[in-house]
Formats: structure tokens, sequence, C-alpha cells
């Protein structure tokens, strides 16, 4: 055996003996599932439901199968660079067609768990981003930049989606920050424990919405409504992000899993 099929048999020594352990980044996803709240100018997204087609009665007596239907953009998901008008025209750029390679890639775990603990509204920056890299390293290519809030940790509906009479109130990413990470770190996205990868007042930001603005511009991805992010390291664990294949699709839900020695 040569030194790469090394690699997977250590792996999977590690998996077995517990060295190496898998973390799920993913909520549950159910009829509880909370869905984002746009202005009411725009269209909102249907959340999950389900109808059960039979269980184990007359109408299949042996077996239990459900029908289901969501919007794309439900519970922990994945965006595409499709989703989003600045990314509608990129090569590759639908779930179909994004290559697999860019399934699985590295982590690099902010912690803003105070400052988001001290301003619901708090947007990571740029400065953020490079005081980060003095203690942890460069941000490595084609790595997923999760940004650790504790939202997650937020069990009600209500308080995770925080609606107030002007709109959502919920961390995320400043616009230098995320021209910073797709122009100067060619990241592979971002991932965030809020229900979008945008702040709540990202509507009103100049250009509305930039996570998704600057990141799908960019044919880079997004992750949302993650959990599990206070077990990870801040840089070393895997994830595997691995969305439906749905032509022409422009997200879905997803498993996410982190693998990790720490
Ligand atoms: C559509 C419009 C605005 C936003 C979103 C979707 C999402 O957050 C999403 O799930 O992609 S902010
Ligand atoms: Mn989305």
């Amino acid at each position: 055996m040569d030194a790469n099929g090394r690699v997977l048999q250590e792996l999977v020594a590690g998996l077995a003996s517990g060295d190496i352990s898998v973390v799920d980044l993913t909520q549950p996803l159910g009829p509880d599932t909370p869905v984002i709240d746009l202005p009411a100018i725009f269209a909102s997204s249907p959340g999950f439901s389900r109808k059960t087609i039979s269980r184990y009665d007359e109408k299949g007596p042996a077996w239990y199968w459900n029908a289901i239907s969501f919007g794309e953009h439900t519970g922990t998901h994945f965006d595409a660079p499709i989703h989003w008008v600045t990314g509608k025209d990129l090569p590759n750029n639908a779930l179909d067609t994004i290559p697999a390679r860019k399934l699985v890639g590295p982590a690099c775990v902010v912690d803003v768990t105070r400052e988001s603990a001290e301003n619901e509204d708090y947007l990571l920056t740029r400065a953020g981003i490079e005081a980060w890299e003095k203690k942890h390293g460069r941000v490595p290519a084609g790595s997923w930049v999760l940004l650790r809030t504790d939202w997650s940790k937020r069990k009600d509906a209500a308080g995770f989606l925080n609606v107030r009479e002007d709109g959502p109130h919920n961390p995320g990413f400043h616009k230098d920050c995320l021209e910073f990470l797709a122009h100067e770190r060619d990241v592979l996205g971002v991932g965030v424990e809020t229900v979008g990868t945008d702040a709540g007042q990202a509507a009103t930001f100049d250009p509305p919405f930039p996570a998704h603005a600057i990141m799908q511009g960019s044919g880079r991805f997004g992750l949302a409504s993650l959990c599990n992010l206070d077990r990870l390291p801040s840089t070393g664990a895997v994830v595997i992000a691995s969305p439906l294949k749905l032509v022409e699709g422009s997200g879905s839900p997803v498993r996410v899993l982190a693998l990790t020695t720490a």
C-alpha cells in the first residue's frame, strides 16, 4: 500500500479507536424547524411538511414511508451560487453541477460568542478575521469559515429568529470581511448557526444581504442553521457538507458532519 492508501487506513483506524470523532453539525429537520422571515413585500418560504404514504397499514402492510416537502432553504442547509442573482451565470453554480470535491474541506472556526452575547447585531469584520489569523494562522484556500455565535442554543423559534418591529436581529459578517474571505483567502464558503448566512438586519445593508451577494456571487457556498460548533477546534476539523443533487437546485437541507481529533 502506498502513502496515500495509508492516510485512508489511518482515518479508518482513528474512527474505530475514537481518536477521530464525527461531530454532527446538523439540526433536526421537522415541522417545528424555523424558517427565515423576509420583509413582507417578498414571497416567503414554506417550512417542512410531511404526509404519510403508508405505515404498516392497508396502504402498505409491511412498510412505512412519507412524502416530504419544504423550501430549499429550510433548516440546516446549503446555499449554492445560483441562489443569488450575483451567481446566476457562473459555471457549475447549481447543486447538480457543483464538483463533489468541493463538498469536503477544512474548517476555520471563529468564536464570536462573547461579541454576539453583547450585541445581537454583531458583524465580524476584516480586522476580526485578521486577529483570528494572528492566533491560528492563515485561513487556507478551500476552507469553510464557520462563525460560532452559540445562536443554535436558542431552542425556541421566537428567540432563534429574534424578529422585532424592525425585522430580525442576529449576528453575521461585515461586507469587508466577506470580500476579504472571497478574494484574498479563496474560501469554500461561510457557515453560521443562524437561520441564514446574512445578519438579521442585512436587508438594510449596502449591498443588501452581502453574505449572499458576495459569497454566491464569487462561486462560493453557504451553510446555515449549523449547531455543535462549540465542539470543534479553531482549526483542524474536516467538514463534509453534501446537499441533495437537485437539478438546478439553489440549495437543500444537508447533513453536515465534521471529523475532528479534538
Ligand atoms: C432569500 C432571501 C434572503 C435571504 C435568504 C434567502 C437566506 O438566508 C437563505 O436561506 O438563503 S437572507
Ligand atoms: Mn439559504
